[in-house]
C-alpha cells in the first residue's frame, strides 16, 4: 500500500468557506526541538497539505531513541489522519566532521506540567532516507520537502537514489546565516566553539547541505537574517495561553510556559515556525536569489579528531576534521548554487499566523 493512502488526504474542516484545493504533498524531515514541535504542528493543522512522512533528524537536536516515540504522540496529538503518518529516523552524526549537538540542550521529556501528550505506538517504519525514497517512489504527484533539522537524511537520500530528486517540486530549509552571525556559540555551553559563522543545522553538518544543495532541487532558503528579527517571547506565549483553542495549541502553550526562562532570556526565535509558514505560503516571505556555497573543507592545520566519536563515516572512509572557523558557512559566492532566501517576515504576522494555525480544527 501506497504511503500517500496510508495518508489520506485531510478532511475539509468546517471553517473552510472556500472549495478545498488539492493538497500539496510533503515530507517533514525534523530534529523535534521545541521550535521544531510548534512547526511540525502547523504543517499538521494546514488544510490543504498531505504529510505522506515524518523523518528524525537524529545528528541534531533529538536522537533517535526518545525521539520516535516523541514523534508518534505528536502525530496523535495533531489528530485525524496524521496520527498514521509512518516515522523513519537517521544517523546521529553527521556524513562528515565531527561536529555534535551539545547534551545538554537534547530535550528528554516533552510531556509539561498541565498537558501530557497523548499515548501512541511506537513505530518506525523505516530509516529515515529510506522512507524519503520510499514517499518520493510512491507518488505520482510532486512532493515537497520540509528541512527543520541537518540535512544529514536527505544526502543520503539522494545519494541513494539520485534520479529521485526528479519528484522533488521544492525543499524549504531552516539553516543558514548569510548576512549575520551563525550561532552554534554560545554563552555557557559551546564557549569552546570558534566558529562564528555557521547556523546550527549546517554547522552540524555541512557537507550534507553541500550534497543537498549541489542535487539542483528548488530550494526555499529560511536563514538567521530572517528568523534573528523574529523572538519568540513570553508575551508571545501569554497570548497563545489565553488564545488556545485545541489541544495542539494547548499543548505548545504548556511547552513554552515550562520553557520560560530561555524565552524571557531572549535568546529563542521563531526558526522552524517561520520555515513551516513559509512551506504553507511562499508569499509570506519576501524573497531573493542568491548564489550560496556551503563551506565543508577539511581543517588546514592537522588538527587531531576528537576522542569518543566513530572514526569512519557511512561510506567507510575515514571522517576528516572540518574547518573549525568556518565549516557550515552558508557564503554568497558565484561558484554556489542559486536558492531562494527568505529574508525577511514581519513579526506581527508570524505571530499571529501560528496562533491561527495552532488553533485552526478546534
Ligand atoms: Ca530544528
Amino acid at each position: 500500500m501506497s504511503l500517500w493512502t496510508l495518508a489520506p488526504a485531510p478532511a475539509a474542516l468546517a471553517e473552510d468557506m472556500a472549495p478545498a484545493a488539492a493538497p500539496q504533498r510533503w515530507i517533514v524531515d525534523t530534529d523535534l526541538a521545541l521550535d521544531d514541535t510548534i512547526a511540525l504542528l502547523l504543517m499538521t493543522r494546514a488544510a490543504d497539505v498531505q504529510i505522506g512522512a515524518v523523518t528524525l533528524a537524529a545528528s541534531g537536536a533529538t536522537r533517535c531513541n526518545p525521539g520516535v516515540e516523541q514523534l508518534s504522540r505528536l502525530l496523535v496529538l495533531a489528530g485525524g489522519p496524521v496520527a498514521g503518518v509512518p516515522i523513519g529516523c537517521g544517523y546521529d552524526l553527521g556524513l562528515d566532521g565531527y561536529a555534535v549537538y551539545p547534551d545538554e540542550w537534547r530535550r528528554p521529556r516533552i510531556d509539561y506540567p498541565g498537558f501530557d501528550l497523548p499515548q501512541a505506538e511506537h513505530r518506525e517504519a523505516a530509516g529515515a532516507p529510506e522512507l524519503i525514497l520510499r514517499a518520493l517512489r510512491e507518488s505520482h504527484e510532486p512532493v515537497s520537502i520540509l528541512a527543520l533539522g541537518p540535512l544529514t537524511n536527505l544526502a543520503v537520500a539522494f545519494t541513494l537514489e539520485p534520479m529521485l530528486k526528479e519528484k522533488v517540486k521544492r525543499i524549504v530549509v531552516m539553516g543558514g546565516a548569510l548576512s549575520v552571525p551563525g550561532n552554534v556559540q554560545v554563552a555557557g555551553t559551546t564557549d569552546h566553539l570558534t566558529n562564528r559563522v555557521a547556523e546550527w543545522n549546517f554547522y552540524l553538518d555541512p557537507v550534507a547541505a553541500r550534497l543537498v544543495f549541489e542535487t539542483g532541487v528548488p530550494i526555499t532558503l529560511v536563514p538567521l537574517d530572517a528568523t534573528n528579527r523574529l523572538p519568540l517571547t513570553a508575551g508571545f506565549a501569554d497570548r497563545l495561553a489565553e488564545q488556545a483553542a485545541s489541544d495542539p495549541a494547548r499543548y505548545v502553550a504548556a511547552m513554552l510556559k515550562a520553557n520560560r526562562g530561555l524565552l524571557v532570556s531572549g535568546q529563542f526565535r521563531f526558526w522552524d515556525p517561520l520555515a513551516a509558514l513559509v512551506a504553507l505560503d511562499p508569499g509570506l516571505c519576501t524573497t531573493e536569489v542568491r548564489s550560496i556555497l556551503v563551506n565543508a573543507d577539511p581543517a588546514s592545520d592537522g588538527t587531531p579528531p576528537p576522542t569518543g566519536l566513530p572514526l569512519a563515516r557511512v561510506d567507510g572512509q575515514p571522517r576528516r576534521v572540518l574547518d573549525p572557523d568556518r565549516a557550515g558557512q552558508t557564503a554568497i559566492d558565484p561558484q554556489g548554487r542559486t536558492v531562494d532566501v527568505c529574508l525577511s517576515v514581519p513579526l506581527d504576522e508570524v505571530e499571529a499566523r501560528i496562533i491561527q494555525g495552532l488553533n485552526r480544527g478546534g
